[in-house]
This record gives C-alpha cells, sequence and structure tokens, in this order.
C-alpha cells in the first residue's frame, strides 16, 4: 500500500483540527508542538508505510511505558536526554556562556532531600559486601579558579548490584543511602565517604529494554557517580564522572560519557583513619568548575518531575 495522503487538504485540515490551531482557547504553544509533532508522526506513516499493526503496536508500548514508570527512562535510552546537552553546550558556546565543567545529563533517579553536611558526609548508609570503600573529593572553584565557598555539592550513585537507593527492587537499601549533599568550606573543597559502585542495567522486563532488544541494543551504563552542584552566585551544573576502566565507558546506553568526566581512580591506604571500613580505599579527586550566572540569572536550571523524601 503505497499511497500518499499527507499533503491531502484533508488530512491537512485533521492536523490543524486535532491541535486546535487558530482557536481562541488553549495554550498556543502546546497546539503549537503537537501539531508539528503529530504532523511528522503522520508523515512518517505514509513515507515508511507504516502499517495499521505497527500504529497499535505502538500506541501499546505507550502504554507499557507509562505503567511501567519508564518514560523518564527511555528517554535516557533514545538519547533524548543527550540531545537536550548537545543544544545546551551549542547555545552556550554561541552565547560565549561556556566553559567550567562539562555538563552531563541528569537521568531518571535523582532524590530531593539529602541531609546536607558540612564539608564532608559518609553517604554508605547499609552494609555492601561487595563493595570496596571509596572517597570523592574535590574543589569548587569558579572560572577564574577562585575558591567557591558554601557550594552544595548533591551526589547520588548506585551500590554494588547497580541499584540505586528508593528504586531499588530488591529493598535493600534505606532511604539517602549512596545519596548526599555537602557544602563546600572557605577553600571550595567538599568529599563524600562512599562505596564503589557498579554499574546500572535498565530492567530487563520494562518497556525500555523490550524497545532496546528490538534494536539490537543493550540497557547498561558505565559505573558512574552524579553531582548537582548548587551556588548562589553561579549556574547549577548537572554532570556525573565515569568509574575509570569500566569496560562500558564509551558504551553507555544513555550516552553521558565525556572525555573530561573520568578522573583518574587511585589506590590508596590509611582509609582506616578515615572511619572507613577497609585500610585500602580508593580515591576520586574530582573538581568542579562552575559558570558565571548570565546577566544575574541561572539559565541552566531544568525544571522537570524529581522524586523526594524525607531523611
Ligand atoms: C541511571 O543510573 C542513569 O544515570 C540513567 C541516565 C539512566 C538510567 C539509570
Ligand atoms: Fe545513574
Amino acid at each position: 500500500m503505497s499511497v500518499k495522503v499527507f499533503d491531502t487538504q484533508e488530512v491537512q485540515d485533521l492536523l490543524k483540527a486535532a491541535a486546535n490551531i487558530g482557536a481562541d482557547s488553549g495554550n498556543a504553544r502546546l497546539q503549537q508542538i503537537v501539531h508539528r509533532l503529530l504532523g511528522d508522526l503522520f508523515e512518517a506513516i505514509d513515507d515508511l508505510d507504516i502499517t495499521p499493526d505497527e500504529v497499535w503496536a505502538g500506541v501499546n508500548y505507550l502504554n507499557k511505558l507509562g505503567q511501567d514508570g519508564e518514560a523518564a527512562l527511555l528517554a535516557a535510552g533514545i538519547g533524548l536526554e543527550k540531545y537536550l546537552d548537545v543544544r545546551l553546550d551549542a547555545a552556550d558556546k554561541a552565547a560565549g556562556t561556556d566553559g567550567g565543567t562539562p555538563r552531563t545529563i541528569e537521568g531518571p533517579l535523582y532524590v530531593a532531600g539529602a541531609p546536607l553536611r558540612e564539608g564532608v558526609s559518609r553517604i554508605d548508609i547499609n552494609e555492601d559486601a561487595d563493595a570496596g570503600p571509596l572517597v570523592i573529593r574535590g574543589k569548587v572553584t569558579d572560572t577564574d579558579g577562585k575558591p567557591v565557598a558554601n557550594a552544595i555539592v548533591e551526589c547520588w550513585h548506585a551500590n554494588s548490584k547497580g541499584f540505586y537507593s528508593h528504586f531499588d527492587p530488591t529493598g535493600a537499601q534505606s532511604s539517602f543511602n549512596l545519596r548526599g549533599a555537602v557544602k563546600s568550606g572557605p577553600d571550595g573543597a567538599y568529599a563524600f565517604h562512599t562505596l564503589m559502585p557498579v554499574g546500572y542495567g535498565c530492567p530487563p522486563q520494562g518497556a525500555t529494554q523490550q524497545l532496546l532488544n528490538g534494536l539490537g541494543r543493550h540497557g547498561n551504563r558505565p559505573a558512574h557517580v552524579h553531582f548537582f552542584v548548587t551556588s548562589a552566585a553561579h549556574r547549577k551544573l548537572t554532570t556525573q564522572f565515569n568509574i575509570e576502566g569500566d569496560p562500558l565507558i564509551w558504551d553507555d546506553f544513555a550516552y553521558a560519557t565525556r572525555e573530561e568526566l573520568i578522573p583518574a581512580v587511585v589506590e590508596k591506604t590509611g582509609g582506616a583513619a578515615l572511619g572507613l571500613k577497609d585500610d585500602a580505599y580508593k580515591d576520586i579527586e574530582f573538581n568542579v568548575t562552575l559558570t558565571p550566572l548570565v546577566q544575574g540569572k541561572d539559565n541552566q536550571i531544568v525544571s522537570r518531575p524529581r522524586a523526594a523524601a524525607t531523611a
């Protein structure tokens, strides 16, 4: 069935009616976006001769996606979240507001409300026999290299099974395990005492993995640690680093890896004196450079639904 109906008056009128274009009620921006996206979909159905069976498979997929609560996970997996970063990077470059530590995607697993500590926080609340001690520490500076005091450094990461507290299907973690917030000191220093994470894998029976399977892709991420860094006089930074040596570093299903975000993992001793579970531990120095507000405003704040809990 190789018919072309997209450009007919009937179909163009249908699109305008469905999006309610030109009406004096409804949200004009929403009407514009729906008109465009629906039009692109209709045109693709024509161009690729997408069959009714294929359309209904897609419609049903959306139901499963919602039931599984995985829409934001899929957004990471199909590169949509990375695409937003590519656009933000390009906008910064065009405006001359680039510089500082590179951004990379937030992902769907942040939980607001981690207890705030001064300078250093121990965030391994639950025992994890398979994970060795890890110290993450660094300095927050501005683009002139001056320390930024009182920055709020938030981090969150997975346990040795690749699971995040609050979203752990095994129920093995209490709230805010491996999640923390610290205020940088006068010299900009911050530190987290924690345990080495392992990479995340999409739920095997979920809608995201189902699509990835069809594409012949895996749904795994290299081991990584997420950060939000906020400070009154700077733009909020959303970033992550990867654990050096992870075989998936350049094969991340969410495309978050960046050359500048793979700090060295250094073997150290003296963990006992720091209160770590073993004397031998791994140390990662991750220094963060924040960029200034743009005309007094933080244009890097992204509003999206996020989980929240009380510690
Ligand atoms: C993660 O831990 C993550 O960071 C992303 C982007 C997607 C799924 C799980
Ligand atoms: Fe993650």
